[in-house]
């Protein structure tokens, strides 16, 4: 794979580097994506289980997909595409900042060591009343049905379903340093939920540099300055060893 000498005269010159991320960079730590050819999604209707009513009509299944899904998270691990953007600012002399906006809610890129970390659509770690918004953030016990709160109400994943708001600090902030970067990577997303995907247009309004990752060509190939199609567990650490290379050159 060739990677761009103004790629990477353009990183090391950024003062600003964002990674928005989805489901396919986790895809190789062996957790299914939504849509796609292997997206869980083609076998599964995501209105009958990632909305409220949903939840409401049927808890029991709505819980199923998600404790099934927390023990695939549990089982899995960090990938070199997670360890790469982890290890992104030291790569580059530990100048720019670096800060990673993902829709996913599995918590790979804090356990591969990323610091500054925007989850738009929740965590699955995290749990919540729906009447009274208490938090449940320990191990649910499932052995008397759906986990109910001292209140009565029932417990469910914060996560952000269809029809729901994504938490406002953290979409705040994500469209703060979407407006404030560089260069904006776009790794492992189909880019169609939104308001996530309209984050890269807010960054390409700002003349930040987009560049997408990828397996497939997307909704915004279009957009991207630059894409690269392979897996992100692969290309992401190209991309830090051709920075390594080139430092090592110029000096
Ligand atoms: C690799 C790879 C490898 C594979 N290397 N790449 C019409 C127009 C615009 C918007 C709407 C509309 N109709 C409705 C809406 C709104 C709706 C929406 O966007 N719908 C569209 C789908 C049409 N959005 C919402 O409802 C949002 N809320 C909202 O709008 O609030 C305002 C409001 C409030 C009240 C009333 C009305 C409006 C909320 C969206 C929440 C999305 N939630 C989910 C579930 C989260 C919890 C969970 O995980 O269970 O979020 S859905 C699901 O999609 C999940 C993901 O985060 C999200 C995005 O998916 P992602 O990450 O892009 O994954 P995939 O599978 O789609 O793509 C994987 C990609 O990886 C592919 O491209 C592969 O090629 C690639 N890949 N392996 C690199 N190894
Ligand atoms: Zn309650």
């Amino acid at each position: 794979m060739q990677i761009d000498k103004n790629l990477i005269e353009k990183l090391k010159a950024s003062k600003s580097i964002v990674f928005f991320t989805g489901a396919g960079i986790s895809a190789e730590s062996g957790i299914p994506t939504f849509r796609g050819k292997e997206g869980i999604w083609n076998k599964l209707k995501p209105e009958e289980l990632a909305n409220f009513d949903a939840f409401l009509k049927n808890p029991e299944l709505v819980w199923e997909w998600y404790n099934h899904r927390k023990k695939i998270i549990h089982q899995s691990q960090p990938n070199q595409g997670h360890i790469a953007i982890a290890e992104m600012q030291s790569a580059l002399g530990g100048f720019p900042e670096v800060a990673v906006i993902t829709q996913n809610i599995d918590n790979l890129h804090r356990r591969a060591g990323s610091k500054t970390v925007y989850e738009l659509h929740g965590n699955i770690e995290r749990n919540y009343c729906i009447k009274c918004r208490t938090f449940y953030n320990e191990e649910l016990d499932f052995s008397k049905g759906i986990p109910k709160c001292k209140c009565g109400g029932l417990i469910r994943p914060d996560v952000v379903w269809f029809g729901e708001y994504l938490p406002e600090n953290q979409f705040d902030a994500s469209e703060k340093t979407a407006q404030n970067c560089d260069i904006f990577f776009i790794v492992g997303t189909s880019a169609v939920v939104y308001p996530a995907a309209s984050l890269i247009f807010t960054a390409k309004q700002n003349k930040a540099y987009l560049v997408e990752i990828n397996i497939e060509e997307t909704e915004i190939s279009n957009y991207a300055d630059w894409s690269f199609y392979g897996e992100a567990g692969s290309i992401l650490p190209q991309i830090i060893n051709e920075i390594k290379k080139f430092h090592n050159n110029s000096h």
